[in-house]
């Protein structure tokens, strides 16, 4: 006959044994993330565990990594007031200026909300899930982007007395591009280890947890950017005039290349220079002319996905910190070649090259982009391609596929990371095929 007092002593211990198991693998994936690894892999099938047991390790996790994303909230919260203090305190000088005054900065207000970015529509009740403390962050995140759009705006009305149109309209954003980890995969339940659901849940939180640390870093970069480019430098630079029509001396468009090279229905083997959309279906046209900007810090790659400054704001009369504390300008590059290589590209750098193209007509075109190393493009402020992150010889054509562009001018920015030896990008675009 079993000794019920035996019996008790071993379920007590036993039940000591499994809470300190899960407590154990809890602490151990919230602290060393990579733990969550075991979670799905092959040495998984050492664990073995209940779907009760399950539910239970994806509620600690989901209840650990809610209270470590709400602190990231109430950690850049004080830089979200910093933003704010110095969006008043720009509109502030707008309403002191004569030649502004108040009904400028109204005018200036308005326009400038309707270029913010939509906030994501947050859970009801707010940051109750972790989902919704991961939205929690996203929307101070976007709280500082739009009053650092403001502030940009009011900046270029102070500099050059512009009217409100052209000073909110030369404030180019490129929203930090955010990968949403999923409502769905971080509040499903699996049913074991092997369930996809686990495996879903498991890259959520990892997604989730890269996206959290980068709106960290973003958030206090903006900040920084705002602080270090407050006292702005004294000129009336004509960016828009300059950049769309060429410079007065007629450097920029080359006309006469262009009609030269159509005219003998020959391109180059690289491609017609150019930022005029005017070619043959088949033609190659690659972007000539660029306003670049760097070299970034990357040491060590730690900024691979770190957003600096043109991420957020295209602003061609900014100087911004990079590489070494350099003190950073927009230049503009006219290159009769396809690929555009930064004369100094040290190892471990970023540069950005931001640029329009005008096509005749709205519709999809052809672009083939490629990067030396790791390159990003967007099109019209939207993340487009990202290549792979492995280092690599230039490619022109490492990537080619259709995209929507307006009728008019269209903005490409790319951004290309050098890990060591040389670097360069390209970007070229060709007409659509006939009939479409
Ligand atoms: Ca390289």
């Amino acid at each position: 006959m079993a000794n019920p007092k035996r019996s008790d002593h071993s379920f007590l211990i036993s039940l000591i044994v499994s809470a300190v198991i899960m407590v154990s693998v809890i602490l151990g994936i919230f602290c060393f993330p990579q733990v969550l690894d075991l979670l799905g892999h092959g040495q998984s099938s050492e664990i073995r565990l209940s779907p009760a047991e399950v539910k239970e390790t994806q509620d600690g996790l989901r209840a650990s990594y809610r209270v470590k994303w709400l602190d990231g909230s109430t950690r850049i919260a004080p830089i979200r007031d910093q933003v704010m203090r110095l969006r008043a305190e720009a509109f502030q000088q707008v309403t002191a200026d004569s030649q502004l005054g108040p009904a400028y900065l109204d005018s200036l207000i308005a326009r400038s909300a309707t270029r913010h970015i939509a906030m994501p529509p947050l859970g009801v009740p707010r940051a109750d899930t972790i989902h919704d403390a991961y939205l929690k962050m996203r929307e101070i995140e976007l709280e500082i982007v739009n009053a650092a759009f403001d502030i940009y705006a009011a900046r270029n009305a102070l500099l050059s007395h512009r009217d409100v149109a052209e000073a909110v309209d030369l404030v180019k954003v490129v929203p930090p591009q955010r990968i949403d980890p999923g409502r769905t995969a971080l509040l499903t339940d699996a049913r074991s280890l092997k369930d996809p659901a686990m495996a879903a849940f498991r890259a959520a939180i990892r997604t989730g947890l890269e996206e959290v640390d980068l709106m960290s870093k973003h958030a206090q970069g903006s900040l920084d950017r705002l602080v270090a480019s407050n006292v702005r430098r004294g000129g009336d630079l004509d960016i828009e005039g300059a950049f769309i029509f060429g410079s007065a001396s007629g450097e920029s468009l080359h006309p006469d290349d262009l009609v030269q090279d159509v005219a003998n229905q020959e391109p180059a083997p690289e491609g017609l220079p150019g930022r005029i959309m005017q070619g043959k279906p088949g033609t190659w046209m690659y972007l000539d002319k660029w306003y670049v900007l760097g070299p970034f810090e990357n040491k060590r790659r730690v900024n691979l996905d770190t957003s600096f400054q043109p991420e957020v704001v295209i602003n061609l009369d900014e100087q911004v910190l990079g590489k070494d504390g350099r003190k950073l300008n927009w230049e503009y590059w006219f290159r009769r070649k396809q690929r555009i290589e930064p004369l100094w590209a040290p190892n471990n750098c970023i540069y950005y090259g931001w640029t329009e193209v005008h096509v005749p007509k709205a519709g999809k075109y052809f672009v083939a982009a490629g990067s030396d190393d790791y390159g990003k493009l967007w099109i019209n402020g939207k993340l487009v391609w990202k290549s792979s992150t492995r280092a690599k010889p230039f490619r022109p054509d490492e990537h080619v596929a259709e995209y929507d562009f307006k009728e008019g001018l269209n903005e490409i920015l790319f951004r290309c990371e050098n890990q060591f030896g040389t670097m360069g990008w390209s970007v070229m675009i060709a007409p659509p095929a006939p009939g479409t």
